[in-house]
């Protein structure tokens, strides 16, 4: 009998990805201070049961066990992020040299593993000292992230070569300002369209500032999360309903960034809550500093289909004209749909609309219900046959001729999930909160056989 394997190009960089708030917990030591997911986290009914990141998966203290854990897996890179708060307390002014300490310590133990760091600039934890000064909606926030990218490029600059400036930028205007469910937990619809503006402009300025610092070969990167869209039917209106959301959340962040545009549709259906006249010139052409890669997080499509959504919704101007139908099929912990076919369309759409951009899978993963069973083992047969789906989908992009260097999954270690707190679990690591015992899942002990043959099994 023979057996088909998916064999993946030479050099493909196969990592794992966490984020700073998520895993680091330490949030008050070695001068860090508040970001908005300390603050947000602690008003009441924001997170499930009370959860904050105060100690996460106590990764700060837990730095070297944790890259064993890596160099077990066999990873080749390893993406994580920067605590701003961490390194620049105010968000303003010097860094602060013992927060630096941290990622230099780190990124010489996965150097010294053999692995490369992967570096992101922001994932989520804005200084709260920024958001009191307003936060994303303002340009100076823009301003303020180009600085810390320089500073965290000079002090880390000889040591990470891959850098991501913002991760899921959608996220953070939309879930932050306009939903109220992720920080800040503002619900003003203008606010996060201004806020993603910013958020563009700050990704390019970023691109400049770590142009600037970097040694030439570096490589410099953007996270989004990009919408695998599927209209419920083939009717005119449910196609319009699709033209709506794929405006406010896929080419209101490419466009600007590839094409220094504003989606024009965009700007006609959000006419009733803004005049965009916070865009000024010379904005679109910042957020279009060329940039070596596009990061795409991909976990699962959407449906949608003409009609009304809930309110506060995360699609300013969409709720009275869009809805979201819950479509048929397994799910995870999440309640997201498992369906590998819209990461293969992702990654075919971006092939076709941005020639000659090469593209790295950033974050792709599943939350299941794991437990440790009396043996110690963890079996979670669901997020193998999750992984395996996707990441054959990732090979027929690429065997199609997309230029895919990369897959990083989504999570190392079960961590922190925003809003869902603890009670969701995305790792391949299992960490149980009271002991900070990690124990490797059936899944890590898998992928670490695909990252040794750089294949799946068929
Ligand atoms: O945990 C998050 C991560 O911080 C950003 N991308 C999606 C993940 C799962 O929800």
């Amino acid at each position: 009998m023979t057996t088909t394997h998916l064999r993946f190009p030479t050099g493909f960089r196969w990592g794992t990805a966490t984020a700073a708030y998520q895993i680091e917990g330490a949030a008050a030591e070695d001068g860090r201070t508040p970001s908005i997911w300390d603050t947000f986290s602690r008003i009441p009914g924001t997170v499930r049961n009370g959860d904050t990141g105060d100690i996460a998966a106590d990764h700060y203290h837990r730095m070297h066990e944790d890259v064993a854990l890596l160099r077990t897996l066999g990873v080749t890179d390893y993406r994580f992020s920067v605590a701003w708060p961490r390194v620049q307390p105010t968000g303003r002014g010097p860094a602060l040299q013992k927060g630096l300490d941290f990622y230099r310590r780190l990124t010489d133990a996965l150097r010294d593993a053999g692995i490369r760091p992967v570096a992101t600039l922001y994932h989520w934890d804005l200084p709260q000292e920024l958001e009191n000064s307003g936060g994303w909606p303002i340009r100076a926030t823009a301003d303020r992230f180009a600085e810390f990218a320089s500073l965290t490029a000079e002090a880390l600059g000889d040591r990470v070569a891959t850098w991501t400036t913002l991760n899921e930028p959608w996220c953070t205007a939309f879930l932050g300002y306009a939903a109220g469910i992720h920080a800040p937990g503002r619900t003003s619809p203008a606010n996060a369209l201004r806020a993603a503006h910013h958020l563009n402009l700050a990704h390019g300025r970023a691109v400049q500032a770590l142009r600037a610092a970097l040694p030439g070969e570096s490589e410099i990167s953007l996270t989004l999360n990009l919408h695998t869209l599927r209209p419920l039917t083939g009717s005119a209106a449910d196609r319009e309903a699709l033209r709506r959301i794929d405006a406010l959340g896929n080419r209101l962040f490419l466009d600007p960034v590839f094409h220094a545009r504003l989606p024009e549709d965009l700007v006609r259906d959000t006419a009733a809550v803004t005049d965009w006249s916070f865009v000024e010139d010379g904005d679109l052409a910042a957020a279009a500093a060329p940039i070596d890669s596009l990061g795409v997080n991909y976990y699962a499509p959407t449906t949608v289909a003409a009609g009304r959504s809930e309110t506060p919704s995360p699609w300013p101007t969409a709720e009275n004209h869009v809805r979201f139908p819950r479509p048929p099929g397994p799910r995870t912990a999440m309640d997201w749909p498992v369906d590998a076919e819209g990461l293969y369309e992702l990654l075919t759409r971006l092939r076709t609309e941005l020639p000659g951009v090469p593209l790295m899978v950033t974050e792709n993963g599943a939350a299941y219900e794991d437990y440790a069973d009396p043996e110690g083992r963890v079996h979670d047969p669901e997020r193998v046959a999750y992984l395996h789906g996707h990441l054959a989908a990732v090979h027929r992009a690429i065997a199609d001729g997309g230029d895919v260097r990369g897959y990083f999954l989504w999570s190392l270690l079960d961590n922190f999930e925003w809003s869902y707190g603890y009670s969701k679990r995305f790792g391949i690591v299992h960490v149980d909160f009271a002991t900070q015992r990690r124990t490797l899942k059936d899944s890590a002990h898998w992928y670490a056989r695909v990252v040794a043959e750089s294949s799946l099994p068929a």
